[in-house]
């Protein structure tokens, strides 16, 4: 198992940014086969249970009201459609299932109500239950992990200093004010960001450094390829090569050894040996469904085959314990 550190450098992160490619992936390797079973997978299934029409001005976003793009606005899914959604995601071989709710934040009303019942619910099919909602509260965390959450996405997206050129309605201290919210609920975080929105790599080592010293790490990176979307700001943006994608996976998994690093959107324009790459490089987990929020992603039969192709494995749910049942317990054991 390799050492878990809260004090790295820039210069540090730096320097293991700009290895030669090659040496940089062996390295990652190394890391990925100290700490994890290499080879095992997370599937996680994502599901857009309230679609389009949000007040942020996200750049990339094409759920953002403010942008002309030809997302169709969807109110809150019915219970019984998630959990429909979420068995389906099961029977194709998922081990975590995601909701996503094209909101600033949370708001304590009969919608979140119904987020609550869609978590205990499909909790109850054995699954990781995960939601990306915005902005929660620390009593918002703790209802979430009452029902059963076991994970929140909510991504950094970038570095502090390029946060503002692409987002302004919200600011970076507001993210990171809540992935401590939900930390302290004991719910585990997963947070990442995007790469493609015009930063340069000083941003992404930045970013890298932001979760690298978080007083935890998270326990799922994201790290996303934008998916350029006509009608929003960054519609036009070009495609990022590929070895950029390389590069922050492997430094991703050197700095935070124990994390998984979810090869995330974008997948859809990557080869399997591009991919096969990025699982050399530390990437154990996907998301797996024809559709990632409002986006295309590959169809199942060709990431079952890519799994079959490279020797994959899909990681069973709950691998990693029941966070939430731990931490409970730690907080009334008698010291
Ligand atoms: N509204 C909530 C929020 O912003 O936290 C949850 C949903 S939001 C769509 C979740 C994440 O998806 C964003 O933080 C961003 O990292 C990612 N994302 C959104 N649009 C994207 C795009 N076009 N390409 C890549 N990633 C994207
Ligand atoms: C994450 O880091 N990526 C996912 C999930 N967390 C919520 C979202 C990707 C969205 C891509 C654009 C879309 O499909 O709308
Ligand atoms: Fe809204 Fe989230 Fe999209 Fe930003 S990323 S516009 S908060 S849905």
């Amino acid at each position: 198992m390799s050492d878990i550190r809260h004090n790295w450098t820039e210069e540090e992160i730096r320097a293991i940014f700009e290895r030669p490619l090659l040496q940089l992936v062996l390295d990652a390797a190394d890391v990925h086969r100290s700490n994890h079973i290499f080879g095992e997978v997370q599937i996680s299934s994502l599901l857009s249970i309230k679609t389009g029409g949000c007040t942020e001005d996200c750049a990339y976003c094409p759920q953002a009201a403010r942008y002309n793009t030809d997302v169709k606005v969807q109110a809150l899914m019915k219970v019984d459609e998630v959990v429909s959604a979420a068995q389906k995601a099961k029977a194709e071989g998922s081990s975590r299932f995601c909701m996503g709710a094209a909101w600033r934040e949370v708001r304590n009303n009969r919608d979140f109500d119904r987020v609550i019942d869609m978590v205990k619910e499909v909790n109850k099919l054995d699954m990781e239950v995960c939601c990306t909602l915005g902005m929660l509260t620390p009593d918002q965390a703790e209802r979430l992990a009452e029902a059963g959450l076991y994970a929140y996405n909510h991504n950094i997206d970038t570095s502090e200093e390029h946060y503002n050129e692409v987002i302004t309605t919200r600011t970076y201290g507001d993210r990171l004010n809540t992935l401590s919210n939900v930390r302290k609920a004991g719910i585990t975080v997963c947070s990442g960001g995007i790469i493609g929105l015009g930063e340069k790599n000083e941003d992404r080592i930045g970013m890298l450094l932001t979760l690298a010293n978080l007083p935890q790490h998270p326990e799922s990176v994201p790290i996303n390829v934008l998916v350029p979307v006509d009608g929003t700001p960054l519609g036009d943006n070009s495609r990022v090569p590929f070895d950029e994608l390389v590069r922050m996976i492997a430094t991703a998994r050197i700095v935070m050894p124990a994390s998984a690093v979810r090869l995330s959107a974008g997948r859809l324009e990557l080869s399997v040996a591009e991919q096969g790459m990025c699982f050399l490089a530390g990437a154990n987990s996907i998301f797996a469904g024809d559709k990632l929020l409002t986006t295309p992603n590959p169809e199942q039969n060709a990431d079952m085959e890519m799994f079959r192709i490279l020797g994959l494995k899909p990681k069973a749910a709950f691998a990693d314990g029941r966070p939430n049942a731990k931490v409970k317990a730690m907080q009334y054991e008698p010291s």
